[in-house]
């Protein structure tokens, strides 16, 4: 089904649904008009870690449960410095920086724009993941140099109040749209696994693709049940058919041909063969190093061979120094 303006939640809904194949030639026609053959690597890092007032159901960094995560204070930039080196040195494009706030603390704020110019200065590009934003911290980060900034709605905005109570979907939007305003690129998706509807997954995309400003990246997360989260016997039951899962990507890909889609958390639990239909779907960009912010992701000299053997584009620079130094980011 060829829909030209945005579509409706019934018009996707039939998007969907159509044989898978027929499905995935679409997402990939649609890609090949906007992509070539090459992935995009983001490394990711945790510099702030666990004891978050919010209560997000999925998040081992809440501090609403019990999990078992090692808490850190914001790192010292020598640390964040040291790991973003490595990163370079390994390929990566972004440099991506989490913290477990709800929002960042005020006295933390000239920290934050120091740990930006440093990393910027290192010749990569930035992006933080901190929580909700004031309007003038927004524009503190967007000044320093800050390139883009993720901040997901995870699900639909009718399911968002059985994942996180502590906070609203309409407080997304309003960071969302200070991000926007401030300059900087927004970096916008959610999570597929937490018991929602494939109705709710595609409302999730409609509420991306009509963002005031579509985000430039949409990372696809598949939840990754954590113990004690209060998600984290989501592996037993039925968690997000694979299926499901690609033809999501795929009206994604469909909806947003220009975005990067990002196949992100829940990459060590797939098959080689799944990951290579996420990529034929549309997915175009990974999180690359064996940590996602606190759980495991594929190690890099797994990713390189998979990569390779699917023939994306590798830099070569990146393999040389991929094989001469073998330690984790
Ligand atoms: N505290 C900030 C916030 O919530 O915006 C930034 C960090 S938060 C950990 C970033 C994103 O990680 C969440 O929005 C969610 O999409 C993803 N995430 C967290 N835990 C996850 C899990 N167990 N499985 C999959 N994705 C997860
Ligand atoms: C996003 O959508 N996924 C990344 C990044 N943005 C910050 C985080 C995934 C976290 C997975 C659980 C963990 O490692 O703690
Ligand atoms: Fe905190 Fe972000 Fe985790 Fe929610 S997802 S508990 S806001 S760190």
């Amino acid at each position: 089904m060829i829909v030209k303006n945005k579509p409706t939640l019934e018009q996707l809904e039939e998007i969907y649904h159509q044989p898978f194949n027929k499905l995935l030639f679409q997402a990939q026609t649609i890609h090949r008009q906007n992509f070539g053959d090459e992935i995009e690597l983001c490394k990711l890092l945790s510099i702030k870690t666990g004891s978050c007032p919010e209560d997000c159901k999925y998040c081992p960094q809440s501090g609403h449960y019990k999990t078992d995560i090692e808490k850190e204070k914001l790192m010292a930039m020598d640390q964040i410095v040291a790991h973003a080196k490595k990163a370079k040195s390994l390929g990566a494009k972004r440099f991506c920086m989490g913290a477990a706030w709800r929002n960042p603390p005020a006295h933390k704020m000239p920290e934050l724009i120091n740990i930006i110019k440093t990393i910027k200065d290192l010749g990569l590009e930035t992006c933080m993941t901190l929580g909700m934003l004031s309007k003038d911290q927004a524009n503190e980060l967007a000044t320093a140099g800050l390139d883009y900034y993720n901040h997901n709605i995870d699900t639909s905005e009718e399911y968002y109040p059985e994942i996180i109570t502590t906070r609203d979907f309409q407080s997304r939007i309003d960071t969302l749209k200070e991000v926007a305003n401030a300059g900087m690129k927004v970096c916008c998706g959610g999570i597929l696994g937490m018991g929602e509807t494939i109705k709710d997954r595609l409302s999730m995309l409609l509420s991306l693709a009509n963002l005031d400003t579509p985000p430039a990246s949409v990372p696809i997360n598949r939840l990754v049940p954590v113990p004690g989260t209060p998600l984290g016997n989501k592996m037993d039951k039925a968690q997000v058919d694979i299926f499901d899962f690609i033809r999501t990507i795929a009206v994604a890909r469909i909806l947003m041909p220009t975005t990067r889609i990002r196949l992100s958390a829940g990459r060590k639990q797939m098959s080689d063969e799944t990951q290579a239909l996420c990529f034929l779907a549309g997915a175009n960009s990974i999180f690359y190093g064996d940590k996602l912010l606190t759980t495991g992701n594929p190690e890099e000299n797994t990713d390189l061979a998979l990569l390779e053997k699917l023939g994306f584009a590798i830099e070569e620079s990146q393999l040389q120094d991929k094989k001469t130094d073998e330690s984790c980011v």
